[in-house]
């Protein structure tokens, strides 16, 4: 019997390339300091909760002829949050770096997420765990989690953690909830002179971990590639068939820069943009009345096909839901607190649930489907955030376009067929094989998480930059973690986090979508980009995604 597919064998072997700044090996470094640096908002709040964190300088490195090996250290490495492929690499990057610095040096994996380095649950690699994991998607390696690392008993549980295995350094690879836990971590070992530092590096396939020191996190690549191929087939099948609307709707939690991506990619028909929806004001009814309109001229076209992209986070950037939602999250943690409340039944309960929402807020939740009011009471994440994930907003929409579109019909407007299939596409791309890209963007990433250890750098985020270039101009440093914060209301209460970068609607990447969908609504313009290819010309298997591309040449543009 098979142990391993042809593709898991040759992957294995892939070696991923470096920057030049650190090809040149992790004990021939230097480092170059910029100035200092503020946060993005609530300076104010933010110094005094980070005061020995705060400000530090953005850093690059360079290769230098003087060669200086580290004395032995051991380090432990997170994974947080949601699956992004590249984690693995990250971890091997790590490793690598760490050994060449010193081959006593030891790597412990914490296992399950946080959760790991609170509870003392570890495996310490060796070439052999690490061997087996090269290239590779997934964080089965050690496992991922989604507890938060925030208060005094966490710190403490896991400081006496890492100084039962004599840890003297963190990485935290993981999304912003994650990194900005890791900036936590960071300023409290300090504050506690414990000498254990603390590095992040960005990961999630939403990409909306970024800025203008981060240009993408990683996974962001693997994810859109994976998706715009399952788009592309249906497209195909749609445009094979001609008898069905595709609605899919496809993952990132917030931030629509994953719809974004898989539109430019593949040119659907159809594609909301929560940002745009929020900047206009739009309500459901007209997302809806835009959707069924485009339906109805294509059918007027003789085309009953069609395909929509649906943003996962949609439902959260509508007004009238934003404010429900943000209303019914603090209601929640009130009745979750309060067990004087006892509900009969399911319809008991939505009864409450309306009789305590202001009325606005009470009349938007009674209007919907009994599904999507069920899925609106699921548990929030331990960050505080609606599971998006579980809400199926692309049968709600299907169900409210189907309705308009009988209402059409009989004011004359709409003379076609209407039959629709749903996708959910999320879990597909998480866990895929890296791209190249991916797999070199993550390794880079592990092995520069180590050189700012080596410098003595704690509460900083590994960064890698240049990322439209070949891998060799890439750019390795570091940015400090408090840069990227500000003061955002979580459970009901005002604390440090880190923003969350969203589409911008002046930016190049939505400009391009904008100046085409009117055309890719009505035309069939679509592109089928395939299976991400792993191996062959450079022309496929090296690029990268239109969003870095286009995001990048507006940067040159303006220098
Ligand atoms: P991260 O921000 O932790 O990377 O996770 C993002 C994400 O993939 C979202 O796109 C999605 O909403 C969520 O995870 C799903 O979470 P879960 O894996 O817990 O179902």
């Amino acid at each position: 019997m098979k142990e391993l597919s042809s593709l898991q064998i040759e992957r294995l072997k892939y070696q991923p390339k470096l920057p030049a700044s650190l090809a040149g090996g992790i004990n021939n470094l230097s480092m170059v300091e910029g100035s200092k640096t503020e946060c993005v908002k609530d300076a104010e709040q933010i110094k005094e909760l980070f005061a020995n964190t705060y400000g530090k300088p953005v850093v690059t490195f360079k290769t230098t002829s003087t060669t200086e090996s580290c004395a032995k250290r051991n380090i432990g490495v997170i994974l947080s949050g949601g699956q992004a492929p590249g984690g693995h690499n990250v971890i091997a990057g790590l490793y690598d770096a760490l050994k060449q610095s010193n081959p006593e040096s030891k790597l412990y994996g914490f296992l399950g997420g946080p959760s790991g380095i609170i509870e003392g649950k570890y495996i310490e690699f060796t070439d052999e765990i690490i061997d087996a994991y090269r290239n590779t998607g997934g964080f089965d390696i050690i496992g991922s989690g989604r507890t938060k690392l925030e208060t005094e008993e966490q710190f403490q549980s896991s400081l006496k953690v890492c100084q039962n295995l004599g840890i003297t350094g963190v990485v935290i690879i993981g999304g912003d909830d994650s990194n900005t836990n890791a900036a936590l971590l960071a300023e409290w070992f300090v504050k506690n002179n414990t000498g254990i530092q603390v590095i992040g590096c960005p990961k999630t396939i939403d990409g909306d971990l970024k800025n203008d020191q981060i240009e993408i996190s990683f996974g962001f690549d693997t994810a859109t590639k994976t998706y715009a191929e399952l788009i592309g087939n249906i497209l195909r099948d749609a445009n094979s068939a001609k008898k069905y609307w595709h609605f899919v709707k496809l993952m990132g939690r917030s931030a629509t820069h994953v719809g974004l991506e898989v539109a430019l990619q593949t040119q659907p028909n159809i594609t909301l943009i929560s940002e745009e929806v929020e900047e206009k004001k739009m309500s459901l009814k007209q997302i809806v009345d835009y959707m069924a309109d485009i339906v109805a001229k294509r059918a007027a076209n003789g085309k009953n096909f069609g395909i929509a992209l649906i943003p996962e986070g949609l439902i959260e950037f509508i007004p009238e839901f934003k404010s429900m939602i943000a209303n019914l999250n603090d209601l929640l943690a009130v009745l979750e607190d309060d067990n004087t409340y006892t509900y009969a039944d399911e319809s008991d309960k939505f009864e409450i649930i309306e009789s305590k929402l202001n009325a606005q807020d009470s009349a938007v939740y009674a209007s919907l489907p009994v599904l999507i009011k069920q899925q609106l009471l699921m548990d929030r994440d331990p960050h505080g955030n609606v599971q998006v994930s579980k809400i199926e907003t692309e049968k709600l929409l299907i169900e409210m376009v189907t309705a308009r579109l009988a209402e059409m019909k009989k004011e004359g407007k709409f003379d076609g067929k209407f039959s629709a299939q749903c996708h959910f596409f999320g879990y597909e791309g998480r866990c895929a094989f890296p791209s190249n890209f991916d797999a070199d963007y993550c390794y880079s990433l592990g092995y520069n998480a180590f050189a700012l250890m080596k410098f003595g750098l704690t509460g900083y985020l590994s960064s890698v930059k240049n990322l439209s270039v070949p891998a060799s101009e890439w750019v390795a440093g570091g940015v400090p973690l408090t840069m990227m914060m500000n003061m955002e209301k979580r459970h009901g209460e005002f604390k440090p986090v880190i923003k969350k970068a969203l589409v911008e609607l002046d930016g190049p990447v939505f400009k391009m979508l904008e100046a085409n969908r009117e055309k890719w609504a009505l035309e069939d313009k679509y592109i089928f980009p395939g299976s991400i290819q792993y191996f062959g010309p450079s022309c496929v298997c090296d690029i990268t995604t239109e969003t870095l591309r286009l995001e990048n040449a507006a940067k040159l543009a303006t220098v």
